[in-house]
């Protein structure tokens, strides 16, 4: 016997089983990748399962994902269910790579919350979990390797509401036995609406069996408990329950339907993908409860009226197909060769992991590729009236972590600027470009792995290797007191020679008042229209001060001078006032600044005492610490903290809040460094300036 039946509650059927949407997501290695196998297996879209550790599942098709064992972008595909079309959207788990995962969220129509049976481990949900509940994106969590699980399903639920917004509603109850070997084993599963057992059978659908005389208790106690959360948004069914009437299955299965798709409730599935339990059981849920594109643009704010209406939440350059945008179909149809914004559709595909499948048309409801159409990227709707921004466009994620690159070849630097700007429209959390300061440049994303990825892709997809290395910090330096100094520089080779004479005045400034040229001259000693080669001749010496770094806070007075009637010109007023800067510099007590930045991090509240003690360990200051708004159990830490010490500090931020705490810096002051460390970095900018004369 098939699992259960569901009772129709009449949902809105557009055009008779349109597509639906449902996002795949949860935590690094939950196992979202191996369900999505799985459910395209149970789909009878492909017939063989294979595994993304072994490279050969549908999903984790794209080298970087293969070569690292682990999801780095979005993998979609599309089935039938039962007579439904279903796309599939795949998210990496890893926190590094949510911006594909927040993407996919914004065209769902519903999110399954792949999670694996540790309570401990739930504090990684709340990204995830926080973006679905603004969103309001309808939820439920498939709590995932039940055939490894050790904690009890009620310590589970338990930490999970600990986390979520919503209310739970845990649907089934596992039927768990003891092994041989002291351990537990789930074996099947009670169904709190139909009160119906199942033994799950690998390879197929499970069994129906009798209830287990044992679970009765815990059933009673779960399916009172379930009903009671439904109840909170259901005054028929709440008499109900005061009265003491049993309700109808068909008065359930509505609520569940209705107070799902509202966002009111999220319910909780167990099963283990990679064995099939539960599998089907999360078909037929998600076919009964999940709302159809209509609503799901309503609850966006979006307009339909039955034109087409095309929304592209990710872009993909192919090497053969070129640019891809990936869209959901909001309203009306969209067709090859169809003109949209002025631009005519290349091409309409269908995607199943790396492979894409021509269509001649898209309607309402599906998610697909749209060939080469060049204006049009991410978080954009376009209808034949052109393209605008989506209400809720993703903001882009502020980088926390960068990689100083140069091309392996020095040819390849055009080459290079072009495919960065491709895997950047790919990826809008990744950034790059010249850092004046230092005169690197960096490429900045959201941990190490981003980076390799993208590295990868530099390398693997457009044949642009680069070198890379941690930033260099953007170091300066000032003078503690002035001096006053004569300058001259005078030449005779042959025909007419050089002179210029300067004498200048140089005073400290105050922090953060930069550099003030000021000319006294009188009577025209200096010539006016040498005066700004001496200038010149100043800003081109500070530029490497005394010890190496660029020179801040500090003021340069042009007080007197002398001329030479045929011999003085620009040039040579410039290189005299580099003669009287380069004397006087090193006599005015100079001292190395180190940029120090204020630095926000967001973790949870348990791990803020571990972070309190990073950022002291770093040389930081604390400033304090407060809850953090809209995160109910999370801290932001406000600190100051050296530039030189963040480099990698995302690292230990993430090991500390199991990878889900995040930190923003901006800068604050140059404040002045001594010491060895000081020693330090001067000896490095010499030995960097000597070896780039
Ligand atoms: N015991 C058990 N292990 C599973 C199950 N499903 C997946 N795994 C294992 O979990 C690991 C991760 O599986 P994936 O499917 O790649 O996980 P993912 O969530 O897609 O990973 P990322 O996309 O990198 O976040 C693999 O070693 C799987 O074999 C399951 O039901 N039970
Ligand atoms: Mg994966």
């Amino acid at each position: 016997m098939a699992d259960n039946t569901i009772v129709s509650s009449g949902s809105e059927r557009p055009g008779g089983g349109a597509n639906r949407v449902v996002a795949l997501c949860g935590p690094y290695l939950s196992g979202k990748t191996t369900l999505l196998e799985t459910l395209l297996y149970a789909t009878g879209a492909i017939n063989r399962r294979g595994r993304p550790r072994d490279g050969s599942s549908t999903g984790d098709g794209a080298p970087e994902a293969r070569k690292l064992g682990m999801g780095t972008e979005l993998n979609v595909a599309t089935c039938t269910y039962l007579g439904d079309s279903w796309t599939f959207l795949d998210c990496p788990g890893s926190i590094e790579f949510l911006h594909d995962t927040m993407s996919a969220l914004s065209v769902c129509d519903a999110a399954v919350i792949v999670c694996e049976p540790v309570p401990d481990r739930v504090a990684a949900l709340t990204p995830l979990l926080r973006a679905l509940e603004a969103r309001h994106v309808p939820h439920l969590f498939f709590v995932n390797k039940m055939d490894a699980a050790h904690a009890r399903v009620s310590d589970m639920m338990a930490a999970l509401q600990s986390v979520s917004e919503r209310k739970l509603v845990l649907r089934q109850v596992p039927i768990r036995k003891t092994t041989a070997d002291g351990g537990e084993e789930t074996q099947g599963y009670v169904d709190l609406v139909s009160e119906r057992a199942y033994r799950y059978k690998q390879g197929g659908a499970s069994d129906l069996i009798e209830m287990p005389a044992e679970l009765l208790p815990t059933e009673t106690e779960a399916r009172r408990e379930m009903m009671e959360t439904l109840a909170e948004f259901d005054d028929t069914l709440l008499e109900q329950l005061i009265e003491d009437v049993a309700p109808e299955k068909s008065l359930i299965y509505r609520d569940l339907h209705d107070e799902f798709g509202a966002d009111q409730i999220t319910p909780v599935l167990l099963g283990a993908g990679e064995h099939e339990h539960g599998v089907r059981r999360l078909l037929k849920a998600l076919r009964h409860d999940t709302p159809f594109s209509p609503e799901s643009a309503k609850r966006r704010g979006l307009e339909v009226n039955g034109a087409a209406v095309a929304e592209c939440f990710k872009v993909s350059h192919q090497a053969h197909a070129g640019k891809l945008s990936l869209c959901r179909i909001w309203s009306g149809s969209v067709a090859e060769g169809q003109t949209l914004a002025s631009t005519r559709v290349g091409g309409v595909m269908r995607l199943f992991g790396q492979r894409h499948d021509k269509l001649h048309q898209a309607a309402a409801g599906d998610l697909v590729a749209l060939a080469k159409i060049e204006g049009l990227s991410a978080g954009q709707i376009m209808t034949a009236g052109g393209i605008v921004d989506s209400p809720d466009r993703l903001a882009t994620e502020s980088p926390v972590y960068g990689l100083a690159i140069v091309p392996k070849n020095r040819s390849d630097e055009v080459k290079l600027s072009s495919a960065l700007h491709k895997i950047i429209e790919e990826d809008p959390s990744l950034s790059a470009g010249h850092r004046d300061d230092t005169g690197e440049f960096v490429i900045r994303g959201q941990g190490e792995m981003h980076l390799r990825v993208a590295l990868e892709k530099l390398a693997g997809r457009y044949n642009v290797p680069v070198d890379s290395s941690p930033p260099r910090v953007a170091y300066k330096e000032t003078i503690r007191k002035g001096v006053q100094q004569h300058g001259r520089y005078k030449r005779q080779t042959g025909g007419h020679g050089q002179f210029g004479d300067v004498k200048i005045e140089i005073q400290p400034l105050g922090r953060g008042e930069g550099f003030k040229f000021i000319d006294k001259i009188v009577g025209g000693v200096v010539p006016r229209n040498f005066i700004p080669a001496v200038e010149m001749g100043v800003v081109d010496y500070l530029k490497q001060g005394p010890l190496g770094q660029p020179v801040v806070d500090l003021s340069v007075t042009l007080f007197d001078g002398q001329y030479h009637t045929v011999d003085s010109s620009e040039m040579s007023f410039k290189q005299a006032a580099r003669v009287a800067m380069s004397e006087a510099m090193p006599k005015c007590d100079p001292v190395l600044l180190e940029p120090i930045l204020k630095v926000t991090i967001a973790a949870p509240s348990e791990a803020t005492s571990r972070i309190q003690r990073l950022v002291s360990g770093r040389r930081g200051q604390l400033l304090g610490f407060d809850a953090r708004p809209g995160w109910p159990g999370w801290d932001e830490v406000a600190a100051l903290m050296p530039e030189s010490e963040i480099g990698d500090l995302i690292i230990e931020i993430r090991s500390a809040t199991q990878g889900v705490g995040t930190y923003h810096a901006e800068f604050d002051h140059l404040q002045e460094m001594a010491g060895r460390a000081a020693e330090k970095v001067v000896d490095e900018g010499k030995r960097r300036a000597a070896g780039a004369r």
